[in-house]
């Protein structure tokens, strides 16, 4: 299947539909000088819809701290890109302070734990069931206190048709911002890069329930290439900021758009 082209009049290509290479005319195979420049060309389309394309710049550390608070439905893998982005951070010389604001399962904390240590990072936490947003409004202090650079708060995973979980998350952006006025100033939004087109309704409601500024993708290791991002990144208008490539503390990238549609379009795919 290879997407075909129409010619508008400014001569910009546009997606039109769907076809086989195969199913296509001898005059319209004539149009392309070969597959490699259709390739280029969908690649150029695609890289289009996932906005401008200036490096992906992960943190503001004129913000101090620069708080970022990570959210996402159950197992997208959270947690795992907390660890790894602290350890990313600490590499670059930064103070990092994490909270432990996934009070639902007592695991969940002791998972924290262990990535903040490897990492090398401070951890906030209370005892299981503690109000979430307690634990995050403790963590900002701690971290004024310290004179952090970076804040990054774990949240439970929560489906997002459950609106009062969902309204917890409203509670928790409040109260940060009652420490830090203009924080948190990153919703990171999870997506595990294999989910499909479920990942486009875990955007809109999560974008719903908080103000969601942009995405990290998970799982990408595997035969997943998180297309569906296209289409989200394309509607919401959040950047994606990270790539998640494994489960080491070392398996996480800054996203890059080109490299990005490379990998999801490759020539050898539709020959
Ligand atoms: N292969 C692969 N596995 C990943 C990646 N990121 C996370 N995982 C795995 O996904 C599973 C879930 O990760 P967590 O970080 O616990 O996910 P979470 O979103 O915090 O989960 P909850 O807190 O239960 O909602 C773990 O087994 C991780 O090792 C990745 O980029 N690639
Ligand atoms: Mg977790």
């Amino acid at each position: 299947m290879i997407w075909v082209f129409s010619q508008t009049a400014s001569k910009k290509p546009t997606l039109a539909s769907s076809r086989s290479w195969e199913g296509l005319s001898p005059v319209e195979k004539d149009k392309y000088v070969d597959m490699q420049e259709l390739t280029a060309l969908i690649r150029d389309e695609i890289a289009n819809l996932m906005g401008d394309d200036a490096p992906v710049q992960p943190f503001d550390f004129t913000k101090k701290p620069y708080v970022v608070l990570v959210v996402g439905v159950n197992g997208v893998g959270k947690t795992t890109t907390i660890g790894k982005l602290a350890s990313m951070l600490r590499k670059q010389g930064k103070k990092v302070v994490i909270g432990a604001a996934d009070t639902f399962r007592a695991a969940a904390v002791d998972q924290l734990c262990v990535w903040a240590e490897r990492a090398g990072a401070d951890i906030v936490k209370q005892a299981m069931g503690a109000d979430p947003a307690s634990v995050a409004f403790d963590t900002v202090k701690s971290a004024v206190a310290k004179d952090a650079d970076v804040v990054l708060i774990d949240t439970a995973g929560r489906l997002h048709n459950r609106v009062d979980l969902m309204n917890e998350l409203t509670k928790i952006r409040n109260v940060i911002s009652r420490v830090v006025p203009d924080a948190p100033h990153e919703v990171l939004l999870v997506l595990d890069g294999s989910t499909g087109q479920n990942a486009f309704i875990q955007a809109r409601e999560f974008s719903k329930a908080t103000d969601v500024t942009a995405m990290a993708i998970t799982k990408l290791d595997g035969s997943a290439k998180g297309g569906v991002v296209v289409g989200i990144a394309d509607t919401y208008k959040f950047p994606i900021k990270f790539v998640g490539i494994g489960e080491g503390i070392e398996d996480l990238k800054v996203f890059d758009k080109k490299e990005f549609v490379e990998d999801l379009f490759k020539l050898e795919d539709i020959q």
